[in-house]
């Protein structure tokens, strides 16, 4: 008998392996027999085992046979030799019965044939448990399987009257402390942050995770023109920087180079360009944070799959606005967020 959870677990270990496995999704393993569970998994690492195998050794080594046992998996099993060899293969193998899936895998390597596999050799298979959840979960992996671009979640900040920052341009501390904290979180979970270089100049970011436990993301900064001058906190190894061809002196290559600073020269200033140049360098999901020269330039691309809009209780009168747009539009026809497979997340916060 099917058991809600036992995959509900499923899930929950295959949370643990986020910001750890991109481009490859989370995915947790439970096996049952009698009732209860004899071996649990999930993929902890790019490149390393799957959740199934995980699983299945787990079971192995606490004395378990999985013969006539259930499996219970947040995703399709693989069908493919990639790094690892099929996990359907191993489930056929070591005899197990039935294969509980919460969702298919929608990689084109796989797509039904870990299910056919399974079924052709007599194991009941099922799926569609708790799928909603395991989609949600794995979004960045569906996004960019289908796509081939990183998600994109857009980060806002502002005040109630729409401001980012004062008239100054200081823009430290509009929100509390519960909202930078949900911000390192996010970071911690993408691939990389993106911020412009006006962002850099002003507030000299390190974009780091230090408010939450986990690992920090990449870095990508947006200097189509080479404004950049000197040295600023983002510029290490775990920096792209992302500028149009012809743009940068000699000199300043060098000091990128000697920082260890990845430089990707693009054609135009496109945000489809610029995603598919990351895309290509393993970025699967980014966060964008600024300022509103990229927030305008990444709505306008119709890219961008998640807003998280933080609005302060706090007016300014005047400001910087959140949104730089090419041009302007009337009510009748205006500029539209499509989430585009996405999601669109208000917070209010003090
Ligand atoms: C599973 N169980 O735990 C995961 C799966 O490069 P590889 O060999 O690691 O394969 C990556 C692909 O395998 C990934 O794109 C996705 O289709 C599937 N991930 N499958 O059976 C797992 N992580
Ligand atoms: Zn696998």
């Amino acid at each position: 008998m099917f058991r809600i959870e036992f995959m509900q677990r499923a899930l929950y270990l295959a949370e643990r392996g986020k910001g750890f496995v991109s481009p490859n999704p989370m995915v947790g393993c439970v096996i049952v027999k009698d009732g209860r569970i004899i071996g649990e998994g999930w993929h902890k690492r790019f490149g390393e085992a799957h959740a199934e195998v995980n699983a299945v050794l787990d079971a192995e080594s606490r004395g378990f046979s999985l013969e006539n046992s259930d499996v219970y998996v947040s995703l399709e099993p693989c069908s493919h030799f990639g790094k690892t060899p099929p996990c359907a293969k191993l489930l056929i193998d070591k005899k197990v019965k039935r294969v509980f899936i919460s969702c298919l895998d929608p990689n084109p390597l796989v797509a039904g044939n870990g299910v056919n596999m399974l079924k052709n050799v007599g194991v009941e298979v099922s799926y569609g448990f708790l799928e909603d959840k395991a989609k949600r979960l794995n979004r960045f992996f569906f996004y960019h399987i289908k796509h081939k671009l990183p998600y994109v979640i857009l980060k806002l900040a502002t005040t109630l009257d729409g401001f980012i920052a004062d008239k100054n341009g200081s823009s430290k501390w509009i929100t509390n402390e519960n909202s930078r904290r949900e911000v390192h979180r996010i970071r911690s979970e993408v691939d990389a942050v993106v911020v412009g270089s006006g962002t850099v100049m002003a507030d000299n970011p390190s974009l780091t995770v230090r408010l939450v436990k986990g690992r920090n993301p990449k870095k990508v900064v947006v200097d189509f023109n080479g404004k950049l001058e000197g040295d600023y906190n983002v510029f290490d190894k775990n920096c792209f920087l992302i500028t149009l061809k012809g743009a940068l002196s000699e000199e300043k290559k060098g000091f990128y180079a000697q920082k260890g600073v990845k430089l990707i020269e693009i054609e135009k200033p496109d945000v489809e360009l610029m995603l598919k140049e990351l895309y290509k360098n393993n970025i699967a999901s980014l966060l964008v944070e600024g300022g509103s020269g990229i927030a305008g330039m990444f709505v306008e691309s119709g890219l961008v799959n998640e807003i998280m809009l933080f609005v302060a209780p706090k007016f300014l009168g005047e400001g910087k606005r959140a949104f730089n747009l090419s041009k302007s539009f009337t009510i009748e026809d205006p500029l539209k967020f499509d989430a585009n497979d996405g999601f669109l997340r208000f917070v209010l916060r003090s």
